[in-house]
């Protein structure tokens, strides 16, 4: 993996954390135009800057730009897998519940509040029950899975081993979401991750050979889950004609290989088509096409950005579930263009910024220790 630096992996988390800081301004807004996320990005990192300047202190925890859930959750998983080595049910269930003690105004969504309550007792004795119970048993279909994965592959990178990561992923998941459209969202953004970083860093994507081999990978997970899911859980009423394709994450994937040349694309037809909502089938596939529209397709609004700023900006342009979407596409654009292409003010006045350096530098340094051991 003579590819991979340490930058990537720098770039994938602390692209996730900038986007979900930066995203976080315009969550729940339905049409957001891109001309105001630039305006208003400028304008927050502008008087952060002002502010420092006056009072001569970091302003970064009182007046930059503040992580949400999406960021707190990611960190508890980063925290867990670098502390234990391996994935640890109980000790990961634990950080979410603490987390979410101690900071519960981070922008959760509404009803995994009540799975991080259950996941508060200490004798608790199956920590995936209270996610099993949501939604009468169904299990939540939300982002909330995907949005915080970002860590899983990084941490099974040098291993090599997809099995490996398709059950930690699992795991981290079912955590709080186990409805498998939930788990399967972020499947596919483990791949998308995966599959980038085992590229050569700012290679330019064939972004349909790309799409072909995450529908690879997602096509017989979702086929498999046909075959024996519990009816329950497939009883979620399609939002979109693609939502109720058998297979419906590689329908649009499919769809992405369109979208990602389109000229003239706009927002509301990516909503109506791929969605921009806090379920996972309506948000992980925006943040694929996300990537890599702007690998290909750059906006003539956007001359002078890099890759990663176009990817971040073009995602919150989508509106709707803006932290998230774009959270998940800056996971995936960090890890192709490295930690270099993200904006020294966005890393500057984005809270969490310096916790996901050391995390990322934890789990590429384990990795150097397992090449040597080898
Ligand atoms: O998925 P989750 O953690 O939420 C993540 C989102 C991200 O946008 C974050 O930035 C944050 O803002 O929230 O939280 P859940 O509560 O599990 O799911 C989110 C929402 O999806 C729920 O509150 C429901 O509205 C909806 N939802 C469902 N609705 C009906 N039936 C999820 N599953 C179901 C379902 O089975
Ligand atoms: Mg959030
Ligand atoms: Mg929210
Ligand atoms: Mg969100």
């Amino acid at each position: 993996f003579c590819n991979m630096s340490l930058s990537r992996f720098k770039g994938s988390l602390i692209g996730a954390v900038v986007a979900d800081c930066i995203g976080a301004l315009f969550e729940g807004i339905r049409v957001v135009r891109l001309k105001d996320v630039l305006g208003v990005v400028e304008h927050k990192i502008e008087k952060a800057r002002k502010i420092q300047k006056e009072s001569g202190t970091r302003p970064a925890d009182v007046y930059g730009l503040q992580f949400t859930d999406d960021t707190a959750m990611a960190r508890s998983v980063a925290a867990s897998l670098i502390e234990k080595d391996k994935l640890d049910a109980r000790d990961l269930a634990h950080r979410f519940a603490e987390e979410f003690r101690s900071e519960p105004d981070r922008g959760y969504g509404g009803n995994v509040v009540t799975v991080l309550k259950a996941l508060r007792d200490p004798d608790i004795e199956d920590v995936f029950k209270p996610a099993s119970e949501q939604f009468d048993g169904s299990g939540s279909y939300g982002n909330g899975g995907a949005m915080r994965i970002s860590p899983a592959p990084l941490f099974t990178f040098f291993d090599n081993d997809i099995t490996k990561l398709e059950s930690l992923t699992d795991s981290i998941t079912r955590l709080t979401h186990t409805n498998p459209l939930a788990i399967h969202g972020a499947m596919l953004e483990v791949f998308a991750i995966d599959e980038i970083m085992r590229m050569s860093q700012g290679q330019s994507i064939d972004v349909n050979k790309f799409l072909d081999s995450l529908i690879a990978k997602m096509k017989p997970i979702e086929e498999k889950s046909n075959d024996c899911s519990e009816p329950l859980a497939k009883k979620v009423v399609p939002k979109r004609p693609l939502d109720a394709d058998p297979t419906p994450y590689c329908a649009k994937l499919e769809k992405i290989k369109e979208f990602a040349f389109k000229e003239d694309l706009n927002a509301s037809e990516v909503e109506a088509v791929l969605g921009n909502d806090v379920s996972a089938l309506g948000s992980v596939p925006a943040a694929i096409l996300s990537f890599v529209r702007q690998a290909v397709t750059p906006d003539p609004n956007m001359e002078g950005r890099n890759e990663f700023e176009r990817t971040v900006l073009y995602a919150i342009s989508l509106g709707g579930d803006t932290d998230t979407i774009a959270t998940m596409a800056a996971a995936i654009a960090g890890a192709l263009y490295g930690a270099e292409q993200i904006p020294e003010s966005w890393q500057y006045y984005c809270e969490g910024v310096a916790d996901a350096e050391t995390f990322a530098e934890k789990f590429f340094q384990r990795g150097q220790v397992q090449k040597v051991a080898q």
